[in-house]
């Protein structure tokens, strides 16, 4: 097989590794640091035996997203930690009356402007928002780890609401193939003609992108490949290659992958747990792993299964552009099957037979999202087996425990009957009049559009944060530029404790004792020193449960003499708020 050698290697940005910060002692508790700090070194082949393997704590807003401190220029700042997506972007000081001003903003001066704009649209036409800005590039680090040169979007114009969720933008975690900043300096540095997105339009039609509703943005490569190829044709023998895109990896993919690309890790995976701060509090400790696992972790017990490789044709690219078999677009892998409470349910009818089965595994998402015959049905069972087929299912029931699992690689990963459920509507959870209860959880799951070969992504589900919060998941990289010599995977340890439907009828009549409502909380984003609370399921790390936590906060989070995590009693406007965000986030 032929691939373009790497020249754009040689060149590759300068990077500094950064000490970790240091242990410190709070409140009579002792944060021990579980960042290993990397030998400061000069050359690759130094850095790559000093390997980093670093973790951080996660923030985590209502279970609806989760947030990373992140070090971009000078600012320390959260950002909400996405594998769904690929982009890195921020809030800039440049927003004037993007945020309420809580959390420290990118100053916009600190960019290093690429002479590229970026306008990212989220939603359909009715729900629509935006997010525009200048592209360029800034030193960016997360758990010490450190990439100067990072290309990022520094938003100055933006009506999403994501800051309301305590974080100031996205840290995109997927592959550079999908990440817009990225297809950009693509076109920068290979396309000359001005307008090449409309010369596209007339020579690539069949996207749908402009209408996308529920599915995530899908890369706009045919286009430029399209235009690429009558520009270069006139001017140089050949037109550009997979080849061509993926020699701007060291210099202009999203930074986890050019950190893998650089050796920086250990290994080139990241892992992720997420809290649970609603229903019951606790679960797994929200974490960020890079290079490695958790050391209390059983790796033998992961099931491995490789990420979807798409096609030239699939990916939306000419065939003519194809020299590798596949590239992966996303963090998506095969789905065997779908049970409930322990019985197969069908497969959709929906999803082209000649279309495998396959889920995106997306952080960025808070709801567990599949084809609507599934959903519905699932939906019916739990909530009004016996409705009539022919009307809808209805939405609410009385938050009884279910569990909805998910056959991947052979194995059953269930979602935790307490992710399931959400609360629905206020003062009625467990309350001891029955048809009251009846509203009181409404499901975690919603329907996705159905994918067509050719036309988008190709993924029938999308498991978000319910099921997240259910299992360790491991992202390995693999070879981001060869991904033939050393595949991309993901791996998925169950962490369902044997008593989780008791959790739940617990926490049901816990509420219906009190005021009828289930906890909420919101946690910011810790910093990176962590306190060993205990393991729970093959050594994952536990969360403490309930109030406190066992990372400590950064001091700009909490005001003196308050706790750092706020209990909210779910009132309507809360639930309304969550309701909107949920949308905004699953809409993208
Ligand atoms: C926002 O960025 C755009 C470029 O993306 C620039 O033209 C505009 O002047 C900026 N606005 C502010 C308020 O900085
Ligand atoms: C990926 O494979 C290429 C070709 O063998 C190799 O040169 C490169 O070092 C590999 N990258 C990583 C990060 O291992
Ligand atoms: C798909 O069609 C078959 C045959 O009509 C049916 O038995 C099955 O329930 C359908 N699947 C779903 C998810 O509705
Ligand atoms: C997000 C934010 O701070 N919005 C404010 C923008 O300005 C108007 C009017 O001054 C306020 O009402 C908003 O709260």
């Amino acid at each position: 097989m032929s691939h373009s050698p790497l020249a754009v290697l040689a060149a590759a940005a300068a990077i500094a590794l950064a000490a970790a910060r240091p242990a410190h002692q709070e409140a009579g508790v002792v944060h021990l640091p579980i960042v290993r700090t990397p030998r400061q070194s000069t050359s690759v082949a130094k850095r790559a035996a000093a390997g980093t393997h670093a973790a951080i704590g996660l923030g985590d807003f209502f279970d609806v997203t989760y947030s990373v401190l992140v070090n971009v220029g000078p600012v320390l700042t959260p950002l909400v930690l996405d594998t769904g997506s690929s982009d890195l972007w921020v809030i800039s000081d440049a927003c004037t009356n993007c945020t309420d001003g809580e959390v420290p903003l990118f100053p916009a001066a600190d960019l290093k402007y690429a002479g590229l704009d970026v306008a990212l649209k989220y939603g359909d036409s009715s729900t629509r928002t935006h997010a525009n800005g200048p592209i360029g590039t800034s030193s960016m680090g997360v758990a010490g780890l450190e990439l100067e040169s990072q290309y990022l979007a520094a938003i100055n114009d933006t009506d999403t609401t994501i800051a309301a969720t305590g974080a100031v933008g996205i840290f995109g975690l997927g592959f550079p193939i999908s990440s817009v900043v990225f297809a950009d300096v693509f076109k920068q540095r290979f396309v000359t003609c001005p307008d090449c997105r409309a010369v596209a339009a007339t020579t690539a039609p069949n996207l749908r992108r402009n209408h996308v509703r529920t599915r995530r943005p899908f890369p706009e490569l045919s286009s430029l490949f399209a235009a690429a190829s009558t520009q270069l044709a006139a001017r140089t023998p050949g037109i550009p290659s997979l080849g061509d895109l993926l020699s701007l990896v060291p210099s202009a993919a999203p930074f986890m992958p050019r950190a893998v690309n650089e050796k920086m890790l250990a290994e080139p995976l990241i892992a992720v747990t997420l809290q649970r701060e609603t229903i019951d509090p606790g679960g797994n400790v929200g974490m960020l792993s890079l290079g490695g696992f958790p050391a209390s972790v059983d790796r033998d017990k992961l099931t491995w299964v490789d990420v979807r490789g798409y096609t030239a044709v699939q990916a939306g690219l000419p065939e003519t552009v194809q020299d590798v078999d596949t590239y992966p677009l996303a963090w998506e892998i095969p789905l065997d099957d779908v049970y409930l409470d322990g019985k197969l349910l069908p497969r959709t009818n929906l999803t082209s037979t000649s279309i495998s089965i396959t889920a995106l595994v997306d952080t960025g998402s808070s709801l567990v999202r599949g084809p609507s015959d599934v959903i519905e049905m699932v939906t019916r069972l739990i909530t009004s087996p016996n409705s009539n087929m022919a009307d809808p299912p209805q939405e609410t029931y009385d938050c009884t425990p279910h569990t909805l699992a998910f056959r991947i690689g052979g194995q059953l990963f269930p979602v935790d009957p307490r992710d399931l459920v959400a609360q629905a509507t206020p003062d009625v959870v467990g309350v001891s009049d029955a048809d009251a209860a009846r509203v009181g959880c409404s499901l975690n799951l919603a329907v996705t559009d159905t994918p067509e070969e050719g036309n988008g992504f190709l993924f029938t589900w999308s498991l978000g944060v319910p099921f997240l919060k259910s299992v360790l998941a491991a992202f390995y990289y693999g070879n981001v530029t060869h991904p033939e010599l050393d595949r991309p995977r993901i791996g998925l340890l169950s962490t369902v404790p044997q008593n989780a439907d008791s959790r739940l009828t617990e926490a049901i009549s816990a509420a219906g004792a009190s005021d009828g409502n289930l906890p909420a909380l919101s946690q910011s984003a810790p910093t990176t020193t962590y306190v060993p609370i205990g393991t729970g399921v093959a050594g994952v790390p536990l969360a403490a449960t309930s109030i406190g936590n066992s990372f400590s906060r950064p001091p700009k989070h909490s005001t003196a003499g308050s706790p750092p995590t706020r209990r909210i009693a779910l009132s309507a406007v809360i639930l309304a708020m969550l309701a909107f965000l949920a949308a905004l986030f699953a809409l993208r």
